[in-house]
């Protein structure tokens, strides 16, 4: 029975400070579900007996059969702490699997505090590192939770002094990870700090301050500690968890000592000193037991093995009597003594009481949103934030405060879409009826009764039989009208709920509010808006052009998130998370709704954005191909409801699915034949992608031997216009330019940073764009602008100044570059000052190196290359048609010549590059221009394209497959023997293992998905841990 009514949570949702929206992040498998299972069991959402094992929070059917999260889910909660003080906690359990990463980045977006799981015998994992970081870009304060505790006890056998050891390094390797982050983000912050002061002083000072300004800063609430009390230990199988603080209370009263003192000296080096009765420091250098020891995991280990090692069932009602505890006869006397363990446990030391006590505390309320917070999310990025419109402005105050009232804008943020039965939707569903329908109905069905009888016994025996035939006819048209009576909706059909958050102003069901895209500028918007374009209220998503990212909606429903159901909502105040129904054909996967057209959009996290990486790929067709039509519209359905999927439509008219994983992909396809499409679907095998690469020329051969220089393929080329080392010399067919290219292997670091900087580079690139191309049209552009401006006899406000974000973003990663490009050898030294693109795409893991004597002002890095240091007027000329060069350059690299696969990992170096001026005799004497080979911007950008490709086979080529990079963690039993994963086996038998380890190693993404879906499970085999991350690995010899 559900302890909270929705009208107390309606009520805790106007105050704000007593909401907390959190999210449940972890490595998979640590045990996320079975944690929010016994929150969800203290306020009686399910039985506390069934707390662990019907992991509520997985509601779709693979997920229970899997034992995974796949998807991430919400569900709010009521807790009271001490008597009086009451919170509404909306806890979002997310998926650990690394195929569902962006699952997780889309519910962090929405949070403000997150608990953190760690299996304490796994320890730290790849994808706990991956939450730690994704938590800490987004801002937001975190708590531990040391879980499977008692796997040290009744698996591991330590002793209570051996876990605490144990326990300290877990604690080490988090914090390390927590200390990492810190200092490169400190770091990261004082350099750019430093080149903008050496910009703008000019070194005017000669002395230099070797302070890194890691000292200045307070790290002092960066770290977990249980005596800070943002650690809880915990096993949430067995349902029991506590805070040091906990313990401390009850010693205090025991031991006749200071709660504090006993708080702050329950975790660490201090043991009792049973001479001087006090609590000393240095136990580790006196052979000590630790307090925590002492006190603490001693009791815990003496309850394990009484009730489950010995199983000693005398005991255990003066353990209960010990504890101040009573037990049920009914628990006493139960057989399975995991149920007597929980139950001494619940009211010892209860789970969901210690996890949202903490969570009340240590984690922020929605009003104290931090204004780095705000500025992330909240963030125009044409516009610098000083710059922005006092609309925008006011819209930002509002966001701030969380402010609910009325008259406040409204703004919601959107981070998915996620599909619910439509027979769910509690509109139609039966509600429960109240006494008194009760009572009318048994009325109604006795008088139906009572006629029934009455016709029967009027008629005579020999037509009763006739009438009874009659009878069925009768009770089907009964049976019509009630279909009649139904609500006409498909029922079948999905319905697509936004997830949202209100960030200011209160939403109301019947609401008109203006959708906007993630690519809306508001300060572009704002313009238009005054210039009296208005919207059009009936455009949907579909009727949008491109260049067109607003609509009007209507939210047609306001939902209470609660897991596996949604209640009706008349409003949703700021600071909630809910669910919107309405949205479907405005929103795609995440959008922003608000009454202002000036709202900036919510931006798809960076995070977001790096571990999706959608290489996985299979072309899908119907069985039957009548059925494409359907197909298609569940692909869109699909690329609706979920973030890391892609969906592409090839050339040849096969469609493509893109999806993060094995995992991922099967989930995708089962959606797609049993919700999306509803029909019979063939997949093809895989395709994987590759990537093409150089590398550098081999010193040894096969054989070992050093070869000889005269043996080398790459000097031989030479009939392609290539020179000795590769250089290769292309001219225009009109004779009029002349380049010089060269391909180098990138070091791998540099490669690594690029793959990573993704975003910096696309919002560079994409400011270039915005200022350069079409140089024409910008120019005219630039001109249209001055006048307005001179017309309107303001000063001409330079909107091409590099917004704030955009460039410490653009700052940090040049000096990135810099340091990895003077580790990688005396060749690359100042290499990143003449990086002139990167691509494809303009934003991918190659470059374009500019050592073009005389031409510095192509590159990347000037704010504005077309304008910027023009000397002379032959580089003027390279200016010109510069962007013909980088678009040849962006051509090749999108696909290389071995299989047409981009390139990944190669250093184009322009070595030369001019352009002749048009020679008036030539032009005269043949009697034609340059024209009949086309204009030189398109002659410079084939010649481009033709000159890399050429430059690429020039050196030893190599294709780079995807692979998975996995370690995996066995049990020491599997010493010797054969494990199978994906039907595919590994031998672990030349792979020294002892204990647990990890085991690093790579397989082929197109063999083998990481999954432990099929067949064995990985417990069976001794595995207990498997984390992949998907890398491109140089696999095969092409020549
Ligand atoms: N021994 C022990 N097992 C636990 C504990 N908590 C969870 N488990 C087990 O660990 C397994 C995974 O638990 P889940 O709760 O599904 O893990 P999760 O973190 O939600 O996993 P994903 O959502 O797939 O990332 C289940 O078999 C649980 O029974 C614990 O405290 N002790
Ligand atoms: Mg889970």
């Amino acid at each position: 029975m559900r302890l909270v009514t929705k009208e107390k949570l309606q009520e805790l949702q106007k105050r704000s400070s007593s909401i907390r929206n959190i999210c449940i992040m972890a490595h998979v498998d640590h045990g996320k579900t079975t944690l929010a299972d016994s929150l969800v069991a203290c306020n009686g959402i399910i039985s506390s007996r069934l707390a662990g094992k019907l992991r509520y929070m997985d509601s779709r059917k693979d997920e229970q059969e899997r034992g995974i999260t796949m998807k991430s889910s919400s569900i709010a909660l009521f807790h009271k702490l001490g008597e009086s003080n009451e919170f509404l906690i909306n806890l979002i359990d997310s998926p650990g699997h690394v195929d569902f990463s962006s699952e997780v980045s889309t519910a962090v977006r929405l949070c403000d505090g997150a608990i953190v799981l760690v299996d304490v015998v796994e320890g730290v994992c790849p994808q706990t590192k991956v939450c730690l970081k994704q938590a800490w870009e987004e801002n937001i304060k975190m708590v531990l939770v040391l879980n499977k505790m008692d796997r040290l006890i009744v698996e591991m056998k330590l002793t209570p002094l051996d876990a605490y050891i144990h326990l300290t390094q877990i604690m080490e390797q988090v914090n390390a990870v927590m200390g990492e982050m810190f200092a490169s983000s400190v770091l990261g912050k004082a350099e750019t700090a430093e080149e903008t002061e050496k910009k703008s002083k000019s070194s005017s000072s000669n002395v230099y301050d070797w302070s890194s300004g890691l000292e200045d800063v307070d790290d002092s609430n960066l770290y977990f500690s249980p005596d800070q009390g943002n650690v809880i230990f915990a096993s949430a199988v067995d349902g029991w968890g506590f805070e040091v603080k906990h313990f401390a209370k009850i010693f205090s009263k025991k031991m006749n000592m200071d709660e504090s003192l006993l708080e702050k000296t329950l975790w660490g080096d201090y043991y009792f000193n049973s001479k001087t009765k006090q609590i000393t420091k240095g136990a580790q250098l006196k052979a000590k037991k630790p307090l925590f020891v002492q006190l603490i995991l001693e009791s815990l280990w003496s309850l394990y093995d009484t009730v489950i090692i010995r199983k000693d069932k005398e005991k255990i009602p003066k353990i209960a009597e010990s504890l101040g505890i009573k037990l049920s006869p009914r628990d006493l006397r139960h057989t399975d003594c995991k149920v007597q363990l929980q139950a001494l446990f619940s009211q010892w030391l209860p789970l969901a009481n210690a996890i949202l006590d903490m969570v009340c505390e240590k984690l922020p309320s929605p009003l104290d949103l931090s204004d780095e917070k705000v500025d992330k999310l909240f963030c125009v990025p044409s516009t610098s934030l000083d710059n922005l419109p006092d609309e925008i402005k006011r819209l930002k105050s509002a966001f701030k405060e969380c402010s609910i009232s009325d008259e406040a804008p409204v703004t919601v943020f959107i981070s998915k879409m996620f599909p619910v039965d439509r027979k769910n939707l509690p509109i139609n569903k039966q509600r429960p009826l109240t006494a008194e329908e009760i009572a009318q109905r048994r009325e109604m069905a006795k008088q139906r009764h009572a006629e029934k009888l009455l016709n029967l016994s009027s008629k005579a025996p020999d037509e009763s039989s006739s009438s009874a035939g009659n009878a069925s006819p009768m009770v089907v048209s009964e049976g019509q009208e009630d279909i009649k009576q139904e609500p006409e909706v498909t029922v079948d059909d999905d319905a697509f709920i936004a997830f949202a958050r209100v960030f200011s102003g209160t939403l109301k069901q019947g609401q008109q509010l203006y959708v906007l895209g993630p690519k809306h500028d508001p300060c572009k918007a704002l313009t238009k808006f005054r210039d009296g374009k208005e919207i059009d209220p009936s455009l949907t998503l579909k009727d949008l052009k491109s260049g067109q990212h607003i609509s009007v909606a209507t939210v047609s429903d306001v939902f209470l998130l609660m897991g596996r159901e949604l209640e009706v909502l008349e409003e949703a105040p700021a600071g909630n998370i809910i669910g919107i129904g309405g949205l479907e054909e405005h929103v795609l996967k995440s959008a922003t709704l608000s009454t202002s057209i000036g709202c900036p959009s919510f931006k798809e996290s960076q995070s977001s954005l790096m571990g999706e990486m959608a290489i996985f790929r299979v072309a899908v067709e119907p069985k039957n191909p009548s059925e494409m039509p359907a197909l298609v519209k569940g692909l869109r359905l699909l690329n609706q409801a979920d973030a890391a999927v892609q969906v592409l439509v090839q050339e040849t008219g096969e469609h493509v699915l893109a999806t993060a994983g094995g995992v991922h992909l099967e989930r995708c396809l089962v959606d797609l034949r049993e919700r999306y499409a509803k029909i019979e679907i063939n997949a093809s095998e895989p395709i994987v992608p590759f990537r093409e690469t150089v590398v550098h020329p081999p010193k040894v051969d096969m054989v070992n031997e050093v070869i000889q220089e005269h043996n080398t393929s790459v000097k031989k080329v030479k009939e392609d216009g290539s020179d000795d080392d590769g250089l290769i010399t292309v001219t225009t067919p009109n004779k009029r330019s002349v380049l010089k290219i060269r391909a180098e292997p990138l070091p791998e670091n540099v490669t690594d940073l690029l793959l990573k900087s993704g975003d910096a580079i696309r919002a560079m690139a994409r400011y270039h764009d915005q200022r350069n191309v079409p140089e024409d049209e910008a120019r005219l552009k630039m001109e249209n602008l001055r006048l307005e401006s001179d017309a309107a006899g303001s000063e001409h406000v330079p909107t091409s100044t590099l917004p704030g974000k955009i460039l410490s973003s653009v700052e940090d990663l040049r000096m990135k570059l810099k340091k990895e490009f003077s580790q990688a050898g005396k060749e690359w030294e100042g290499a990143e000052n003449n990086v002139w693109s990167y691509g494809p795409k303009r934003c991918g893991p190659n470059i374009l190196l500019n050592k073009i004597p005389n031409a510095p002002n192509l590159n990347f890095w000037n704010e504005t290359s077309a304008s910027k240091g023009i000397s002379d007027e032959k580089s003027e000329q390279l200016s010109k048609y510069s962007g013909s060069f980088v678009n040849g350059f962006q051509l090749a690299t999108l696909a290389g010549p071995l299989c047409e696969e981009p390139m990944m990992g190669v250093c184009f170096v322009v070595e030369d590059w001019t352009i002749m001026d048009l020679v008036e005799d030539e032009t005269t004497e043949s009697g034609a221009t340059s024209m009949p080979y086309g204009p030189l911007s398109g002659q410079i950008m084939s010649g481009v394209k033709e000159a890399c490709r050429k430059a690429f086979q020039a050196q030893p080529q190599r294709l780079m497959a995807a692979m998975y990079s996995c370690s995996i963690q066995v049990n020491a039993e599997v010493l010797g023997l054969d494990i199978t994963l994906e039907n595919k086996d590994i031998l672990l038998e030349n792979l020294e293992i002892s204990g647990n380890v990890s085991i690093a190693t790579q397989w082929n993404l197109g063999k083998v998905g990481i999954s432990n879906g099929s067949g064995k499970s990985w417990e069976s085999q001794g595995i207990s841990s498997i984390a992949s991350e998907k890398i491109f690995v140089v696999t095969q010899k092409s020549r």
